[in-house]
């Protein structure tokens, strides 16, 4: 039996349900950066306070994840109190969302699964922290992160503070251009590297305002040509780690994994959490600070796509 992708039963908060009836903006959150991507009680503060802001900005937060098989696009309260405590969560990407629910288990939506439950769902904005890419060492290892082919063949709009640095940056644009996934730096010709505003790399694309972003995506979709756009959004200089002193952490971060034998989906979930350990919390700070200013940017930008 085959079912049509957008029939997939799917359950609404109840604050989601009415936004879609009342054609309201909504920007959907991802839950990997809650159960792998930040520690209890940090990551309950940041999936809060990220919800506030959005329903601050005039659009309505929608929290993804799938709970005992069931995928679920808006968190209660409740549920989302419990997801950041849950210790036995799978990170869930393109290759297991499926087994998730089939398997009736709770899964954390990494950046491509959300973009796909968002898409089942008629959301068009997402914000994130950072998006997964091309790691370092990729031309061995091979591990480039599912997320880059999901922007290729989705439709959303991923607002993130840059590719992290502990991934290969260059790389991580070379794929993105050659899978013909716009990326566009808001305010600034330089594309910001998450907890560093820098990355000594040119955007490929800049863009001032939501509404000229939500005019681009319209362009796009009025061309046909599918998949998603990356809007990279600099951290707040208040809240930047600067990029050489990062880099130092990330050096150790990354002699650790390999010391431990590190592969696969625990590569990114082990790094940030060494990170965290290495910048003695100060990593969690920034990611929070700017978690929060990319879901100012992606409310701005679902008001903008809906006017
Ligand atoms: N950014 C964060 N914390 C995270 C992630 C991103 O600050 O935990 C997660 C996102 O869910 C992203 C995933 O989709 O890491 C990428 O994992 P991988 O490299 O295994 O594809
Ligand atoms: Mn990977």
């Amino acid at each position: 039996m085959t079912t049509p992708a957008h029939n997939f039963p799917i359950t609404y908060s109840k604050e989601v349900a009415d936004a879609k009836v009342q054609g309201l903006p909504i920007v959907a959150l991802e839950s990997t950066i809650i159960t792998h991507g930040m520690p209890y009680p940090g990551n309950l503060q940041m999936a809060r306070s990220v919800e506030a802001i959005i329903r601050a900005e005039g659009a309505v937060p929608a929290t993804i994840a799938v709970i005992a098989g069931k995928l679920h696009v808006g968190l209660e309260d409740a549920e989302l109190e419990a997801l950041s405590q849950t210790t036995g969560a799978m990170k869930v990407s393109r290759a297991d969302i499926a087994f998730a629910i089939a398997e009736r288990r709770t899964g954390a939506t990494t950046v491509a699964a959300t973009m796909i439950a968002a898409a089942r769902a008629g959301i068009r904005v997402f914000a994130t922290g950072g998006i997964g890419g091309v790691h370092r060492g990729a031309e061995l290892s091979f591990d480039i992160s599912a997320d880059l082919e999901e922007l290729a063949r989705t439709s959303v709009i991923v607002v993130c503070a840059g590719a992290k640095a502990i991934l290969d940056i260059p790389k991580t644009l070379e794929v993105l251009e050659t899978r013909g996934v716009p990326v566009v730096t808001y305010g600034s010709h330089e594309f910001p590297a998450f907890w560093s505003r820098s990355s000594g790399l040119k955007s490929p694309l800049m863009l001032n305002s939501p509404e000229a972003i939500a005019h681009f995506q319209k362009t796009r979709e009025a061309l046909v040509l599918g998949g998603g756009m990356l809007i990279a959004n600099p951290v707040p200089e208040e809240d930047e780690i600067p990029r050489n002193e990062m880099e130092i952490y990330i050096k150790r971060a990354l002699a650790n994994a390999e010391d431990a034998d590190i592969k696969g989906k625990e590569v990114t979930p082990f790094l940030l959490s060494d990170i965290y350990r290495l910048t003695d919390g100060r990593s969690l700070k920034t990611n929070i600070a700017l978690v929060e200013n990319n879901a100012r940017l992606a409310a701005g930008i679902a008001v903008a796509m809906a006017s």
